[in-house]
């Protein structure tokens, strides 16, 4: 399961409204939005990466599939194809055993708790017999955390070595409003876990957490945002940044224009060197992560 991206301009507006639990945002709003997925060439590989992961993950997690095949779905959250879909077809198959995994690592109820209710409401309503094993997080993964580390470790390699112990690797994931603090939501926790055990493993302690993409809703968001962390790191005279989106897996929107475009101009802005590590994608080595995931969730 993933997020979902509009294929079109046409779609944006029915897409904003499902991200927005029905409510119609504003004419500006939805403009606003188009603009950002033009400047990123009109529509984000995030389904086209979704699907190459889901037949890598077939192809792998039938190399030696036990007492029956493998059959890997693609649900979306927020378009098509909806979970809703996946459902209904995994109904008419007759899956009677189903693992469901959300192509995000760490665990709030707003986020993967949401991927959760579609995918038990879907079953529902498509009259499924399935047995769900949902999993939850997989944010201290130790394959995750080597990919990424490993991913650190060559980005690194692109300043000179006499440079590299000072460049700050920071870390970001989507922001959520804050009151999902008054619930002890696991989200922050387990991001932080993660940018822990990921700068031990690629031995750079020189690292900060941010959040992006915060929302416009009116209500307070968890920061410090990225953009005014590198304006902090600039007065503090850090002269190189690597962004590691560590709450993302994927190419889509949140990357390509929140990092690479907005993030990377402010950076620019002041004279700093800006580079990212490479997203995980349709990795093979990202594959065997989620094979491995799903047959100890099984
Ligand atoms: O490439 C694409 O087209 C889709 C990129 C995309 C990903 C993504 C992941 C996450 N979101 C999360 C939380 C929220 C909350 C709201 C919210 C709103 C948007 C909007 C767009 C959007 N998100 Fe998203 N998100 C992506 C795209 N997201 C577009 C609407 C415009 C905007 O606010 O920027 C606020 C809802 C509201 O207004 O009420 C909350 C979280 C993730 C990471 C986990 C995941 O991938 O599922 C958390 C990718």
């Amino acid at each position: 399961m993933a997020y979902g991206s509009p294929e079109s301009p046409e779609d944006v507006e029915p897409y904003y409204t499902h991200i927005r639990g029905g409510r119609k945002p504003s004419p500006e709003a939805v403009q606003r939005l188009r603009e950002r997925y033009e400047m990123v060439g009109g529509r984000t590989p995030l389904l086209r990466v979704t699907r190459e992961v889901a037949a890598e993950l077939e192809r792998l997690l039938n190399v030696s599939p036990g007492d029956s095949p493998w059959k890997v779905y693609v649900g979306m959250k927020h378009w098509h194809p909806f979970i809703s879909e996946a459902a209904e077809q995994i109904a008419s198959d007759g899956i009677r055993e189903l693992t469901a995994v959300a192509l995000a690592p760490h665990y709030s109820k707003m986020s993967v708790g949401g991927y959760r209710k579609a995918i038990d409401h879907a079953l529902a309503a498509a009259a499924s017999p399935a047995k769900l094993a949902f999993v939850d997080s997989w944010h201290l993964k130790e394959s995750f955390i080597s990919l990424i580390a490993a991913r650190i470790t060559s980005a690194l390699e692109q300043w000179p070595a006499e440079q590299r112990a000072g460049v700050k690797v920071l870390f970001s994931a989507h922001s959520l409003p804050a009151r999902i603090r008054e619930w002890n939501d696991p989200y922050e926790e387990q991001l932080l876990d993660s940018c822990r055990a990921i700068s031990l493993q690629a031995a750079h302690e020189n690292w900060m957490f941010a959040w992006q993409s915060a929302g416009n809703t009116g209500e307070p968001w968890l920061g410090p945002d990225i953009l005014d962390v590198l304006e902090s790191l600039h007065t503090d005279g850090v002269k190189d940044v690597l962004s590691v989106p560590v709450g993302f897996v994927c190419d889509h929107l949140e990357i390509e224009y929140d990092i690479d475009y907005e993030a990377a101009s402010k950076a620019r802005e002041f004279g700093m060197t800006f580079r990212r590590t490479a997203m995980l994608n349709a990795d093979p080595a990202f594959v065997r992560v989620l094979a491995s995931i799903i047959e100890e969730a099984g």
